[in-house]
């Protein structure tokens, strides 16, 4: 099997795998039946960009208002042999590989002669030139599995021209036809400009994304879920609901578990649907609600002291990783850090001298709330952040925060004859825990269709388009697959100090389906303890248990 090793030469080595692992190396992913032969392309009407319409439409005058595209069966199938690069970038989502080998297997089909080439650890492995050939036996190793190691990931930003320049020579060299970016919103507004870049060139070098992202956010009207979404969060339920049932058995410990998200609440809510802890919140909430921390820490303290007045001193807390970003104080504060920040004076200034400089620049008010938070978050709030400039949401301790404000409030409320019980916390952090388990069915075969769906788009001529494979929630064999150009989900946004184009996030929609049932419910949750314990991802037996899609999914689509 080849393995990438840590200094990104891959070799030759026979190792031992689980037998789970090669009895789902024999699962053969499912196809939408348009994709199961030829294909022809059906164009809908042009298309608008979300927000920004004039001004999306001058930034990227070649690769404005394509057509939505749909794929029926067709009668044509070979094609003279091409060429492809593959990047993965941004976080690990499980169904990775399964793009990668739908995308392998699309190509071959085509024309045997066709190539996949991937290029390493993300898309510094374009710019760098640091990439392997995707034979048949390096697929064959990675099918159905977890993970992004077959060509590994990262998240440098595609963004300048002299990166777009070197990427263009070693395309060039191999002579690849098109390059398929497998990420995020951010990557694939990346993938967008790329692709306008080259298509105003003339490069003859097509740009395709696929939307992937165990947050869930990169979904709209066209996009139905990102990719990993669904393994991710049966995961960490999995995780969760054995943490309700040690808790229900105990009785002694209140569960603060934080899962992953960086900005949205789709985990934290799928999370809670999929096994009703006594306490999930939501940033999107947090913020419409106008809500303190300190009514948030209320919050929780009161359903404590209501569960610990009827004798049950323990429960759950769900809590989304972004949601410190989603206070609306909080938020003014990242907002105005992040003008302080850009400046090139800022930059300038040394890594230990910034939090004063920081405090030097900011306005009174976000200085105060600054001023307010505890040392580490407010220097994660300062100092760290991603390549992209997002906050590093991840590496701070919201759950460990909380439960210490809550602790300090149940105190008071104790002298005050408000409450009466213990209080004792444990902490967790589901992050890392899901981002590269084995996809579950849903995932692989959704992810392998994105893939082969790519490899069609491609055939078509198509660039700036993002794959799209739709009604997933009816059996794989009626899924709808085509393509969607990316402008189409761009408006304009303020990063790093300047207005830029990005694709728009999806948040929780407080008006939606999927919140709408849990605000119905979460009053009992609360109160009673109505845990749901969904175990263990399930690859074989009854459909029921092994083909269901998230509860978001089924709830948006109204089954
Ligand atoms: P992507 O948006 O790139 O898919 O990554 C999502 C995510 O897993 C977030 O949930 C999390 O905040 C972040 O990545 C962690 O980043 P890192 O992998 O760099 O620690």
């Amino acid at each position: 099997m080849h393995l990438l090793k840590a200094n990104y030469n891959f070799i030759d080595i026979m190792t031992s795998i689980s037998n789970l692992q090669k009895a789902r190396a024999a699962y053969q992913p499912k196809l939408p039946k348009a994709l199961q032969g030829p294909v022809k392309a059906v164009e809908g009407a042009a298309t608008q960009s979300v927000g920004n319409q004039a001004e999306i439409k001058d930034l990227f005058p070649n690769t404005y208002g394509m057509p939505v595209v749909e794929f029926e069966q067709g009668t044509e199938a070979n094609t003279a042999s091409f060429n492809i690069g593959v990047i993965l970038s941004g976080g690990q989502a499980p169904g990775g590989h399964n793009v990668i080998s739908g995308l392998f297997d699309g190509i071959k089909s085509l024309n045997p002669n066709n190539k996949l080439y991937g290029f390493l650890m993300g898309p510094g492995g374009l710019v760098d030139h640091k990439y392997i050939e995707l034979t048949p036996e390096i697929i064959d190793a990675y099918r159905n599995t977890g993970g992004f190691d077959i060509i590994g990931s990262g998240r440098t930003k595609l963004e300048e021209v002299d990166q777009f320049e070197k990427g263009i020579v070693i395309l060039r060299e191999l002579g690849i036809k098109a390059l398929v970016i497998i990420g995020g919103d951010d990557s694939n507004t990346n993938a967008c400009v790329l692709a306008e870049y080259y298509a105003a060139k003339n490069y003859g070098v097509q740009v395709i994304g696929c939307p992937k992202t165990i947050d869930g956010d990169l979904k709209n009207e066209q996009i139905e879920a990102s990719f990993g979404f669904d393994t991710a969060c049966k995961t960490y339920s999995e995780l969760i609901g054995n943490i309700e049932r040690d808790c229900n058995s105990a009785r002694k410990y209140w569960h603060f578990i934080k899962v992953m998200g960086r900005s949205a609440s789709h985990i934290a809510l799928e999370c809670a649907l999929q096994t009703q802890p006594n306490i999930c919140l939501v940033s999107e909430e947090v913020e419409a609600k106008e809500m303190s921390l300190d009514d948030i820490v209320s919050y929780i303290a009161k359903t404590v002291a209501v569960r610990a007045a009827q004798g049950d001193n323990f429960g759950t807390v769900i809590i989304p990783e972004g949601l410190i970003e989603f206070i609306p104080a909080i938020k003014k504060l990242i907002a105005e850090l992040n003008d302080v920040l850009a400046t090139d004076e800022a930059k300038a200034v040394a890594r230990e001298d910034q939090i004063e400089y920081v405090k030097a620049h900011l306005s009174a008010a976000n200085l105060a709330t600054f001023s307010s938070l505890p040392a580490g978050v407010a220097r994660q709030l300062a100092l760290d952040r991603d390549p992209h400039g997002n906050v590093q949401v991840s590496l701070i301790e919201t759950e460990k925060l909380l439960s210490e404000m809550v602790g300090k409030k149940l105190a008071e409320m104790k002298k005050a004859g408000e409450y009466v019980g213990k209080f004792s916390a444990q902490h967790h952090f589901f992050g890392y825990e899901g981002r590269c388990a084995a996809p579950s069915n849903f995932d692989a075969d959704y992810c392998y269709s994105l893939g082969f769906n790519a490899s069609r788009l491609v055939a078509c001529g198509k660039t700036g388009y993002m794959s799209v494979i739709r009604n997933t929630t009816a059996p794989a064999e009626q899924w709808i697959a085509g393509g969607v150009p990316i402008t189409m989900m761009m408006n304009l946004e303020k990063r790093a100090g300047k207005f830029k184009p990005v694709i728009r996030k999806a948040l929780v929609e407080l008006d939606g389906a999927p919140f709408k049932f849990f605000a119905a419910n979460r009053e009992k949750w609360a109160v009673e303890t109505s845990y749901l314990y969904p175990g263990s991802i399930q690859y074989w037996g009854p459909s029921e248990v092994c083909d269901q899609t998230t509860k978001t999914l089924q709830l948006e689509q109204n089954k």
